[in-house]
């Protein structure tokens, strides 16, 4: 038989029409059907609410966790109006007559909230659509509202609920909600949710990351009621640490002059303000507040009425702000003593979900004696924030802003404000959370620096009780020669090194002349990147110990267990500043190893605890450095991180690992935190506790600080050249 296009044309039209599924009006009045046959199309459907719905453990919710079923989607033939029909619905055949190619209740079941990834061994590197379904049960209630609130998703959602195509939502990890009170049935209703972990040079973070793109409905979901007339959100903050309390009130639908009440009941604090023409109502008050700190972290319970909706929070008060190069917290000034983390559980692959999951995982960071959570590189849950509420550790928060991304590109703009501006809604009641932070390790450039003011404006603008800042990536290029020039003047005179590897430093050190470094004469490397003066704190990522060396050995032609021990003996005369006036924060260092490896050479245990002792004179050097956030507290998973045996596909620079198991270097970040930093006496006290830890034994420095000279036979073999032209550059 013989097809011609304009008979599949044909009946692809008619197909599509009778594969709407019945109640599917919006869908039915969207786009005019493109019929091109075998075409994927394209439908209208609504963003998601603009506003997060906020407070939502203290609402009327009726939780859509547990089993749903699941149908995987490589080609993106479920998008309903395609030649196909789409998915967008659950359909049973009426009869044996009728073909139908799908089906939801047969198909994988799935748990939610989790990320498919780690539910299914096939889906573990698995980057594209699925699709999500469940039934539930509903009584609307005449008057009320219904709103579909999801926690989170990666990376890219469209719901549909009995067919409609009701809210999309682009960019992952932050929450979102939409209205349904009019798609919302009596008695059954058939929920679909498509979820595509896909991402691209686009999308922000982009496809290359060295964490898991966990995709699908990773968080929970709720249907919410609430009254007609509702909070959407409320934000109260803390005026100054001699006290005084602002309070604003976000509500829908409610009139002009509708009263708002905020109630403190353990401060005797009842603040009523009106609803202005925008929805808004705001007030401040008189109060003084106990404030909230790590050793004391106290919460009071909150609530939030107007007319027949009232709300609870617990929040805290406290102030944060930076004089010059130093951090105050409520007028004190404070180390950030941090770890940097993932949104992994420990124990169990996959993403953390729970409140228990950030338990445990925030419980380590305080075994750690860590007051400061660097919560990279995403937001969070709700539950991390509110965990650190309570256990009393300061939180940096992020958006996924991470290496490049396309600076501009319009659509990559706005899907990073809208990560920010949600995290921010969501989490601006939370007493811990101290740092917004808009981006990490992305280099220079016009474009980039104008993406980033703008977010870094918009963080401001939102919410001025917290700091803004981004994790910076240096000027490696730089940092690598001038660190190369030192290790030369280490190297060059060592007995136990080879002749060939002295003969190289020596003619380093020749060739860089009279600008040649003495061993000891101390290295201060110091940020420029000009975004640190747009933000509040200047921090900074670097990996003196780990990957430098990989750098500089074979561009200079010596080996690389030879630059790396004498990268921990020039480590200790490094210094770290700033060109600004600000505080500074060691976002990440770090080393990997592989738990229960012990002895010599990278990966091991010892080596990565060496590396932590390194870099804790370092930062004792420092005293611009007021925060730091070693990388990170728990080995996770990414597909950067491939070597078998080692890797398996987690990056091993946890001081713990997957489960739990405590490294080394635990002990050694333990030592400093309890008391040794900016106190060398006792960190050495306390080092000596751990004696194994002394792989890279310092050398004592010669008294004089004279370079050493090239010997005849070094000269035969390099003559007065610098052995590789990288570093003449
Ligand atoms: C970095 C990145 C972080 C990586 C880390 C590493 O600089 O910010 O996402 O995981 O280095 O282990 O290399």
């Amino acid at each position: 038989m013989q097809f011609n296009g304009n008979l599949i044309a044909g009946l692809a039209t008619v197909i599509c029409l009778s594969l709407q599924a019945p109640t599917s009006n919006a869908a039915r009045e969207s786009k005019k059907v493109d019929d091109t046959p075998f075409k994927a199309q394209a439908i209208d459907i609504p963003p998601a609410d603009a506003a997060v719905l906020a407070m939502v453990d203290a609402r009327d919710a009726t939780s859509l966790n547990g089993t749903w079923n699941l149908i995987v989607d490589p080609m993106g033939m479920g998008s309903p109006g395609g030649f196909f029909g789409g998915w967008a619905t659950d359909r049973i055949p009426v009869d044996e007559w009728q073909l139908l190619e799908y089906n939801y209740a047969s198909s994988k079941q799935v748990r939610v909230p989790g990320d498919f990834n780690t539910q299914f061994d096939e889906l573990f590197f698995y980057r594209d659509g699925v699709w999500y379904q469940r039934h539930f049960d509903a009584s609307p209630v005449e008057g009320k509202r219904y709103h579909l609130w999801f926690g989170g998703a990666n990376y890219t959602t469209s719901v549909f609920l009995n067919g409609q195509p009701v809210a999309k939502q682009v960019g992952g990890y932050v929450p979102f909600s939409v209205d349904v009170t009019e798609a919302l049935e009596a008695g059954d209703n058939d929920l679909v949710v498509s979820v595509n972990n896909r991402l691209d040079d686009n999308s922000v973070p982009t496809k290359r990351t060295d964490w898991w793109p966990y995709g699908g409905l990773t968080r929970d979901v709720y249907l919410v009621a609430t009254p007609d007339t509702y909070i959407v959100n409320a934000k109260v903050e803390l005026v100054s640490t001699a006290g005084g309390i602002r309070g604003r009130v976000i509500t829908a639908n409610a009139k002009r002059g509708t009263p708002v009440t905020l109630a403190l009941p353990e401060l005797d604090l009842e603040i009523t303000a009106s609803v202005d023409a925008d929805g808004v109502a705001a007030r401040q008050s008189d109060a003084a507040p106990e404030l909230w700190t790590p050793d004391n972290p106290k919460l009071y319970d909150l609530t939030v009425s107007m007319g027949s909706d009232q709300l609870s929070d617990r929040v805290g008060f406290r102030t944060i702000e930076t004089q010059g190069q130093k951090i105050l917290l409520n007028g004190e000034p404070i180390r950030f003593k941090g770890i940097s983390t993932h949104e992994e559980p420990i124990g169990r692959d996959g993403t953390a979900f729970s409140r228990a999951d950030m338990e445990v995982l925030f419980g380590e960071a305080k075994a750690l004696g860590a007051n400061f959570v660097r919560a990279a590189h995403y937001p969070y849950s709700r539950h991390a924030a509110q965990v650190a509420d309570e256990m009393g550790l300061l939180l940096w928060e992020e958006i996924p802003v991470y290496w490049n991304i396309a600076w501009e590109n319009p659509e990559t703009m706005a899907i990073a404000q809208d990560q920010l501006r949600r995290l921010i809604e969501r989490d601006w009641n939370r007493a811990s959370v101290v740092i917004w932070s808009v981006a990490n390790e992305t280099p220079y450039s016009e474009p980039r620096m104008r993406f980033l003011e703008r977010l870094i404006n918009q963080a401001r603008d939102m919410d001025n009780t917290r700091l803004v800042s981004a994790a910076l990536l240096g000027d490696p290029r730089r940092e690598l020669k001038d660190v190369a020039m030192h290790l030369a003047a280490y190297g060059a005179d060592r007995e136990d090194i080879s002749a060939t590897e002295r003969a190289i430093f020596k003619a380093m050190l020749k060739q860089a002349g009279g600008h040649a470094p003495a061993i000891g004469s101390g290295f201060n490397l110091v940020i420029d990147d000009p975004l640190g003066g747009l933000v509040d704190i200047v921090s900074y990522n670097e990996y003196f110990g780990w990957y430098y060396a990989r750098g500089i050995a074979p561009a200079i032609g010596v080996s690389e267990q030879t630059v790396r021990k004498l990268m921990f003996e020039f480590m200790e005369s490094i210094t770290i500043s700033a060109d600004f006036d600000k505080p500074m924060h060691l976002s990440e260092f770090g080393a990997g190893a592989k738990s229960g490896k012990r002895g010599e050479g990278v990966w091991t245990e010892d080596y990565q605890a060496a590396v932590y002792r390194a870099q804790a004179k370092m930062i004792t050097n420092s005293p611009q450095v007021q925060g730091i956030t070693p990388w990170i507290l728990k080995d996770f998973r990414a597909m950067l991180r491939t070597l078998p045996g080692v890797q398996d596909y987690r990056n091993r620079k946890g001081l713990i690992d997957e489960n739990g198991r405590r490294k080394q270097a635990f002990y050694v970040l333990r030592d400093f935190y309890e008391g040794a930093w900016g106190n060398p006496e006792q960190w050495n006290q306390n080092v000596s506790m751990t004696p194994e830890l002394t792989l890279f034994p310092s050398r004592l420095l010669p008294a004089d600080n004279v370079l050493p000279a090239f010997d005849d036979d070094e000269r035969a073999l390099f003559g007065d050249q610098t052995p590789h032209e990288t570093m003449t550059r």
